[in-house]
């Protein structure tokens, strides 16, 4: 690791609190849950069971009537982010600080050079701002903002020598990030060599800036203009083409914060014929709210939802977590981006100055739990799989992330699907003072929430510790993303990729690849029941009537939590959690 800053952590919180048991919970996976206890030991989870023999003196959480899980996984946030003239509110610190106090244990974020900035020293520059204060494990993903030889050569030196394995494209943002449609070519080819994943917004950046011109000619100067200049065709259209280009390319492709319906139909229709694995990646924001706020008369409110692509029509958020339920869509992330009132100004007498971004990092699992699951379109199983485990797999993290099983991170949230509270910027930890979600009213949210085996959310209380986050280098070749022949181990028994494999994948310590200690004898330890609700209750078919509004709570039907009453339905009705791969 050439060059990669040395991180500092303090030799008493190395490893802290190193012996600890998850007592009487209820531990769900993306493939199944069952009640069992946890026991960690220095960070790693050791034992997952009932009757565990554990030392003396280890501290022990009684977890009755909570959900064992593992820690969320935001593969998309923005922390001290320049962007339009701005810097985002939310630093490494605020925003992982954030992140923990909703349940979310690990988050990559974004080094976006400058047009013609070399990527190695953008990479170097983002590990310095974040390795010191990140309160999670974190990982990176960069942008490929320009085009030339060299940014070739530094994506393979990034891959080979920094950890990373994935790069995102900008369809959009033209004359500052845009790429064109022959650079999106390359830079696809690019990646399929290193065995990285190309990541794109999908926006037609030109047909934005031809409308941006023409609505602010015809004076609409407000955050109403910014959703106009871009609508869902918008959207769609670069879906399609991005997909396009990448089945060219033979590449696989994660498009990120897909928005709109339509881009979901885009997406929907391209697996008929996409040749490599297609990821589809929503925001908490994008369920969770919807764009008639940018009708609202206030310029700071209007302008606190802007981001792009924009929030879609009212129908847009139950239309999105169908898509997640039914794996139209694989991931949610946050993409949290957060500015201050005085640099959303920055657009005050033009909407297409105002910085792009919202929050989300903090709300983006309860927000999620009481869209999808309170409203019966998601089962928990699913919940872990879109909130944590599929990210995992894409970045080529699980199941050392995203799983709750011995051997893995104990990176973990006590989920307390009865906890009632009403999301504000008064209480929330971001940075800013306002919050996209304000008033909603959410049932489930983290009791504890483990990091690396610290309680660093416990019992409600936030105990966050600045720099205890290490930086995770994240290996090429996803099985994810390029198939289940590029396992380290004999393939020759390796469940197909669409399949959860219990394989240890490899994992980089310090820059070289080593074996994730997880064998399958000790992941066979964790027996998997089929999913539904905690209770079995049967899920809601696609088309049936939407629970979004109603007062229908999961809450009130997990009285058997309590009581012990294990959930074993294999293929339940409602069929069973699609776990993706
Ligand atoms: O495009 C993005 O992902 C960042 C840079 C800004 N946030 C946003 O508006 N989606
Ligand atoms: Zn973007
Ligand atoms: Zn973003």
């Amino acid at each position: 690791m050439a060059n990669a800053p040395v991180k500092k952590v303090p030799i008493h919180l190395q490893s802290s609190q190193n012996r600890l048991l998850i007592k009487n919970g209820r531990v769900v996976n993306e493939d199944g849950m069952e009640d069992a206890d946890v026991y960690i030991e220095d960070g790693i989870i050791k034992q997952v069971g009932r009757n565990l023999i554990i030392p003396g003196g280890t501290r022990t959480i009684d977890a009755t009537g909570l959900l064992v899980m593992p820690g969320g996984i935001d593969p998309h946030t923005h922390f001290e982010l320049e962007m339009m003239g701005a810097k985002t509110a939310d630093d490494f610190y605020k925003g992982t600080r954030a992140a923990v106090a909703g349940g979310t244990t690990t988050i990559i974020d974004f080094v976006l050079p400058e047009k013609g900035q070399s990527l190695v020293e953008a990479y170097n520059h983002w590990r310095q701002k974040a390795d010191n204060k990140v309160c999670c494990d974190y990982a990176l993903h960069v942008g490929v903002t320009w085009w030339s030889p060299s940014v070739k050569k530094e994506m393979q030196q990034l891959v080979e020598e920094h950890g990373i394995n994935s790069f995102k494209m900008f369809m959009a943002y033209k004359d500052a990030w845009m790429l064109n449609d022959y650079e999106l070519c390359q830079v696809m080819e690019t990646c399929v060599e290193l065995k990285a994943l190309p990541l794109i917004h999908a926006e037609n950046g030109s047909i934005i800036a031809r409308n941006t011109e023409k609505l602010l000619a015809a004076g609409v100067t407000g955050p109403e203009g910014h959703a106009l200049s871009r609508d869902e065709e918008v959207e769609a259209e670069a879906v399609n083409r991005a997909c396009v280009i990448a089945n060219q390319m033979n590449s696989p492709l994660y498009i990120v914060h897909v928005m709109s319906k339509s881009a979901v139909q885009a997406l929907r229709l391209a697996r008929t014929r996409q040749k490599q694995p297609l990821f589809g990646e929503t925001l908490a924001a994008t369920i969770g709210t919807d764009g008639s706020h940018y009708g609202n008369a206030c310029f700071r409110h209007a302008a606190a939802h802007v981001l792009s692509p924009p929030l879609r029509a009212r129908d847009t958020p139950a239309a999105i977590v169908d898509a997640l339920a039914h794996d139209d869509l694989q991931i949610i992330a946050s993409d949290n981006c957060t500015f201050h009132e005085k640099d959303k100004e920055l657009g005050k007498d033009n909407f297409s100055k105002i910085p792009n971004g919202v929050n989300g990092v903090e709300d983006r699992m309860a927000i999620l739990w009481q869209k999808a699951v309170n409203t019966g379109a998601m089962d928990p199983c699913r919940f872990v799989a879109v909130s944590s485990a599929a990210a995992a797999r894409a970045f080529h993290l699980w199941p050392r992330k995203g799983r709750v099983a011995e051997g893995a991170d104990a990176d973990l949230a006590l989920w307390d699907p009865r906890r009632e509270r009403t999301v504000s910027a008064h209480a929330h930890h971001h940075a800013v003072d306002f919050n996209i979600f304000e008033g909603t009213h959410v049932i489930g949210s983290p009791q504890y929430v483990i990091v690396n085996g610290r309680v660093c959310l416990d019992d409600g209380e936030l105990r966050v510790v600045e720099g205890f986050g290490k930086f995770l280098p994240t290996p090429p070749a996803a099985p994810a993303a390029y198939g289940a022949r590029e396992r380290t181990s004999d393939a020759s028994d390796a469940p197909p990729a669409d399949t959860p494999s219990p394989r240890a994948s490899p994992v980089y310590t310090n820059g070289t690849p080593t074996e994730l200690s997880i064998s399958n004898k000790q992941m066979e330890g964790l027996s998997v029941s089929g999913c539904s609700t905690p209770t079995g209750r049967k899920m809601r078919e696609p088309g049936q009537r939407d629970l979004q509004n109603s007062t229908f709570s999961i809450s009130q039907e997990l009285e058997g939590l309590d009581t012990k009453t294990s959930v074993r339905v294999r293929n339940p009705p409602g069929g069973k959690s699609s776990g993706l791969w």
